[in-house]
């Protein structure tokens, strides 16, 4: 049976031409980056390479910072828990702001930070499923060090007003941290345009490798490093460089700019078609406006049908999708952003995500729209709350 890939959210198949990039940093040039030998310095012009192009990828310049390092959980941690030693411990401030509808990588952190004594506020989002500046200035005071808020959101896809937000806290004088894992490769992620001073990301969600991501710092500011070590990323990351993952995330990262146009125009259309079969089968809820959500992202409620059983059904039939974050899906209890988004317990039981990538084809999408169409009516045929209603 042919398998059909829809939970690109959860993460992506690595390019091969990064795949291939990459090879020669296994077993040829495989050595230590910080070495004097000969192993050690001919990996540094690929670094390089890989750091223009990460530098070029979301629009940085050369004063600021991109740490390489193993994910954008590393990132946030390094973010929230930086500011908390920098900012925060010694009195400064005392106040952090983030959303309700964050990954748990942030939403996890900042509860951590309250267990030590922050106080974090916890923005709801508007009808529409975003935050808006409104929303945030009324939360924002003198003792805010950081506000931390999505570019896109994993679940939903929306896409957040991020560079109306960020300028509101520069107005103010508070940090602000972007988690841009799901907006790069989706929509153009540019950060002096944004104005952002944090910004985290994953290569795996790129067609890159698992374990390698990078945490942006504009230029001038410092930040208490995570990890205390060696001498590598001058001290601000220590731990030795991941070679081969971080040559891949350079070429992955430039592989998904150059493919910004497709995502908008040829993605987007896929997507849509999907769309609009799902929206044909009756009792069916898309959550988010399509004009505000990233190209490839679907999150839809369909009435009578739990999502679990609906991600079994399709499974078994070759497809793969989610009923929410992967990081989630072994909890029963509803999704916390769906609730934070005002889903009823209904919607949010029934909701589930599919996420295309820039390898899906239109044969895919045409086989996905039928089996899904087939899924929901052999569950619907065998729900009580669906038959009852
Ligand atoms: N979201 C999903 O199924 P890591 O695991 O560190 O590479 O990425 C974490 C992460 C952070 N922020 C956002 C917005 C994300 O979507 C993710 C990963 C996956 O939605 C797995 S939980």
């Amino acid at each position: 049976m042919e398998r059909i890939y829809l939970d690109n959210n959860a993460t992506t198949v690595v390019d091969p031409r990064v795949r291939e990039a990459m090879d020669p940093f296994f077993c040829q040039s495989y050595g230590n980056p910080n070495s004097l030998h000969d192993f050690g310095t001919e990996v540094h012009e690929a670094m390089r390479i890989a750091m223009d192009r990460l530098y070029a990828g979301i629009g940085a310049r050369d004063e600021d910072d991109i740490l390489i390092n193993s994910c954008a959980t590393e990132g946030a941690n390094h973010v929230l828990k930086g500011i908390w030693f920098d900012l925060i411990r010694s009195g400064k401030k005392d106040h952090v702001i983030t959303t309700q509808v964050e990954h748990p990588c942030v939403k996890e952190t900042c509860q951590f930070l309250e267990s030590l004594g922050t106080r974090v506020t916890y923005l709801p989002v508007n009808a529409d499923g975003i935050v808006t500046p409104d929303i945030l200035a009324a939360a924002l005071t003198d003792r805010t060090a950081l506000v931390s808020i999505m570019w896109a959101n994993n679940e939903t896809g929306l896409v957040f007003p991020i560079a109306d937000l960020a300028a509101l806290c520069r107005e103010r004088g508070v940090l602000f941290h972007t988690d841009a894992v799901q907006a790069i490769g989706k929509v153009p992620v540019d950060v002096k345009m944004a104005g952002v001073d944090f910004l985290t990301f994953s290569a795996h969600k790129f067609h890159g490798p698992k374990g390698v991501g990078g945490l942006f710092i504009r230029g001038g500011r410092s930040l208490t490093p995570l990890f205390h070590g060696g001498e590598q990323m001058e001290g601000k990351r220590s731990g030795t460089i991941n070679v081969p993952y971080m040559v891949g995330m350079g070429l992955a990262m430039e592989l998904a700019q150059d493919n910004l146009p497709r995502e908008a125009t040829e993605v987007r259309r896929l997507r849509d078609r999907l769309e609009d079969a799902i929206m044909a089968i009756p009792d069916t809820v898309v959550i988010g406006r399509r004009e505000l959500r990233t190209p490839n992202t679907i999150l839809v409620s369909i009435r009578g049908v739990e999502g679990e059983a609906m991600i079994w059904d399709l499974n078994r039939h070759g497809i793969a999708a989610s009923t929410g974050s992967a990081c989630a899906s072994e909890s029963l209890e509803a999704n916390p952003i769906f609730v934070a988004m005002g889903m009823t317990s209904e919607l949010a039981h029934t909701a589930i995500r599919l996420s295309l990538s820039r390898f899906t084809t239109e044969a895919e999408i045409h086989r996905a729209c039928e089996v899904l169409r087939g899924s929901v009516e052999r569950l619907r045929a065998i729900s009580s709350s669906y038959s009852k209603s």
